[in-house]
Parts: C-alpha cells; structure tokens; sequence
C-alpha cells in the first residue's frame, strides 16, 4: 500500500508539474499574463495569437510540447520539431528554437533564433522532443531532441539505431543553424542498429525525489526482450552532467 501511494501522489506531482509548465507556455504564447481567451465551441485556428510557419518540406510541428525556459530569463520558450526537414540530408529532420517572449502574428521559423539540422540521411531528427525541465539543477531548463534514425523510404537497409541528443540550457542562447551531433552536450545512442531510439523522449519529472529532473528515452525496436519487444530508458538527472 505503501509503494501504491507513493507512486501515486509522484504521479499527481508529475500532472500537476506539466499542466503548470503547459498553462505558463500557453499565457506567454498568448502575450497576457492576465490568461489567455480560448473560445469555446468551434473557431478557426486562424484566431491564434501567434503561428509558428515551417519551412517548405519540413512538416513542422508533427509533435509539439512545452520547452521550458531555455535560457533563464523568465521567459519560456518554443521548440519546434521539422522531423522530415532535408536541409542537412533528406529527412535529417530539424529543430527550430525560439526564445521567448514571441511577439503576437506570424513567425516564421526559417528566421528561428536557431536551427538544429539532424545528421544524416533519415534521422528524422524531432520527430520526437521535450523540455525535459532541469536535469542538473543549475536553474536552466534543459531539452531533449530524439533522432529516431527510423529507416528512410526505399532504404530499409540502412543501420538505425537512433539517437537522443541533450541540451542543458545555458544563459548564451542557442544561434544560428548547427548539426545536432556538434551542439548537443550530450548524444544517446541506441543500442543495436535497428532499435529507433529517441523516437519518443520525455521529462520523467524527478523519479527518484533527488531534486534533479530526469528523462525517459524509448527503443522501440530494442530486441532485448525478444524481437522487437522495445524497451524504455529512464536516465537520472545530477549535477554531473551527461556528455
Ligand atoms: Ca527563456
Ligand atoms: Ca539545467
Ligand atoms: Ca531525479
């Protein structure tokens, strides 16, 4: 009964950690710290108070999420994943950084404080990303961009075992368009060829209550449990960092 209700009240802390963080993103999105007028009923989403505009090819915002504030200065900002964005090498993927606060009307992301261009060939980097809120609490809240490496179209031969890379959030801000493997602090690596690691990568809030946040990867095609039975990861935050 114990562990039940442990495990429980750490899951109400986690639900109320990311409807926080998802209610602080959507008040600065919007401009207000007042709150933000979400009509009810049906309306057109060209009501917004600010669009995010991909570049051509890139599907932006196949997957979206809170990013948390990047670099400290009381503002949150936005990520945004362009998981077939062909700059770096077809389907590479991409990320767009924004920092906060957005202005209202049109961004376009082509004018992103900075872009993170996937490695090679069918990385799809992005198609999975998240603040992943501050895994070496120095008061900086750190992302995570997964790299699934999923196969590409005509090419099921290629090695994929996919890829997340970590970004500790710093007081300099992330500029300009770089490759993802020479930015990141950190890079995780799937364990066999084919395992699509870091198609799905999320904060794990603090799991193990030692006040630094931590993060979960996925491998689902990780065969350490028989043929494709896909595994999960979950990595401690602390103040020594991943690298
Ligand atoms: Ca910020
Ligand atoms: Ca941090
Ligand atoms: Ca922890």
């Amino acid at each position: 009964m114990t562990i039940s209700a442990s495990r429980g009240s750490r899951r109400l802390r986690a639900l109320g950690w990311a409807t926080a963080v998802l209610l602080s993103a959507a008040l600065l999105v919007a401009g207000s710290s007042a709150g933000a007028e979400i009509p009810f009923g049906v309306s057109s989403l060209v009501g917004a108070d600010v669009k995010l505009v991909g570049e051509p090819g890139g599907q932006a915002g196949f997957h979206v999420a809170a990013a948390g504030d990047l670099d400290g200065d009381g503002f949150q900002d936005v990520i945004v994943g362009a998981w077939v964005d062909s700059a770096a090498a077809p389907s590479a993927g991409a990320a767009y950084v924004v920092y906060g606060p957005l202005s209202g009307g049109q961004v376009n992301l082509g004018d992103a404080d900075a872009k993170l261009l996937g490695e090679l060939t069918g990385d799809f980097a992005a198609e999975g990303w998240a603040g992943v809120g501050d895994l070496d609490a120095d008061g900086y809240d750190d992302f995570v961009i997964g790299a699934p490496g999923r196969f590409p179209p005509n090419q099921p031969g290629l090695p994929a075992p996919g890829a997340a890379y970590v970004f500790y959030g710093r007081e300099q801000r992330l500029s300009g368009t770089m490759n993802l493997g020479e930015a990141a602090d950190a890079k995780l690596v799937g364990e066999s060829a084919v395992d699509f690691a870091g198609l799905a990568v999320a904060s794990a809030t603090d799991l193990d209550h030692d006040g630094f946040a931590d993060l979960v990867v996925s491998a689902p095609r990780d065969s350490g449990g028989g043929s494709v039975a896909g595994a999960v990861y979950l990595l401690y935050g602390g103040a020594d960092r991943l690298s």
